[in-house]
């Protein structure tokens, strides 16, 4: 038992975060034309400042792995310069920042591809999910299986989007290993049956994530590259025969990258935290720097799980939502406002910007 608390300042790599609570990623699909962020976004990011470190939301770093409507991009001038207001007004805050990067891969529709294209997976295998485009929720369409050629170009996609992170002003960016995503879904052979180096055995499969995580490394720095990953989630139908033994060859390799920190969805993305048996003890023990714990935790859990060394970190999603003070609300043990359902996904600043702090509600 250690006696550190969440609301104490807490060092990542060259950062000084001023608490140990993590704003998570939140997919909320309000990007303005050409899926530049919207100067709403700013606003949005910077009400909640108070985080020790803010996740964006997924950002595509190509048309090919944009997978919902009117999520951002980071892959031109313009995304770049609407990313440069939010870091720009976060930092203002004293907040800092980090853009998780995106390729979704088969989790997507022809809606969204350039020309119509086929989207792109490990293999032919349609993902049992639903995307959001065209203001409907539609099954996700067929894919197509990549070329062994065509994966330098997506690590070289990664590559010049962290280049472009940090050209709009981020601390440093999230790879999105996770939740059924491309990196994902190449880790997991439910989706991964390919008979080349990037299939078959657990190095194989692991080797476009950890291509693509090298290759950020050596764009932005090892001390600005996380990365998020959700072993046992069977979010947008992914699964996996051994995610014990894949995952902690992953947090091997990744850890010996020097990255400054794994970012662990323990369970069933937004679900059941015990949806398998997993042991997440073994990660947060591989890891030399910094373990972030996601996935319904709140005050109480977050508090035992950090005496317990569990992990350094805590990840809200939801809660920070309806509210822009999370943090402050935790540390006086306030009541915290519900969410509503119907504004999570696109609009505009109702259920975005107009959740107001404790104090404010109270005036
Ligand atoms: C909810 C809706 C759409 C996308 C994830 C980026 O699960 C997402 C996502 C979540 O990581």
């Amino acid at each position: 038992m250690t006696n550190k608390t969440l609301f104490e300042p807490y060092n990542l790599g060259s950062l000084t975060l001023s608490n140990r609570i993590v704003m998570a990623p939140l997919t909320r699909n309000r990007a303005g034309p050409g899926f530049v962020p919207s100067d709403l976004a700013a606003e949005y990011y910077a009400q909640r400042a108070s985080a020790g470190l803010l996740i964006s939301e997924a950002t595509q770093i190509s048309q090919q792995g944009q997978g919902y409507q009117d999520s951002p991009g980071i892959y031109s001038q313009a995304q770049i310069d609407g990313w440069r207001k939010v870091t720009t007004a976060v930092h203002a805050k004293g907040g800092r920042i980090f853009v998780q990067l995106w390729h979704v891969g088969r989790v997507s529709h022809v809606d969204l591809q350039e020309n119509g294209a086929t989207p792109v997976a490990p293999s032919a295998i349609r993902a049992e999910t639903k995307t959001f485009v065209n203001n409907a929720f539609v099954d996700v369409s067929d894919p197509r299986a990549l070329e062994i050629d065509e994966l330098p170009g997506i690590v070289n996609d990664f590559r010049r989007a962290a280049a472009n992170a940090v050209a709009a002003g981020f601390d440093g960016v999230e790879v999105h290993g996770a939740n059924g995503y491309l990196l994902d879904q190449f880790a997991k052979d439910g989706a991964n049956v390919r008979a080349d180096a990037y299939g078959g055995s657990i190095e194989n499969r692991a080797r476009l994530m950890l291509e693509v995580t090298a290759a950020v490394v050596e764009e932005i720095g090892a001390e600005r590259t996380g990365i998020r990953l959700s072993p046992v989630s069977p979010a947008n139908g992914v699964s996996t025969s051994d995610p014990q033994a894949q995952f902690e060859y992953i947090v091997d390799q990744l850890d010996a990258l020097g990255i400054v920190y794994i970012h662990v969805v323990e369970g069933a993305t937004g679900g059941p935290r015990d949806v398998a048996p997993f042991d997440f003890g073994s990660l947060r023990r591989r890891v030399k720097n910094t373990y972030i714990a996601n996935n319904g935790y709140d005050l109480d859990l977050a508090t035992s799980r950090l005496a317990e060394d569990k992990a350094d970190l805590f990840a809200f999603g939801r809660p920070f939502i309806a509210n822009p003070d999370l943090v402050e609300r935790l540390e006086t043990r306030a009541v915290l406002a519900a969410i509503d359902p119907a504004t999570i996904y696109g609009g505009g600043a109702a259920g975005y910007t107009d959740y107001p702090t404790l104090a404010a509600s109270r005036s």
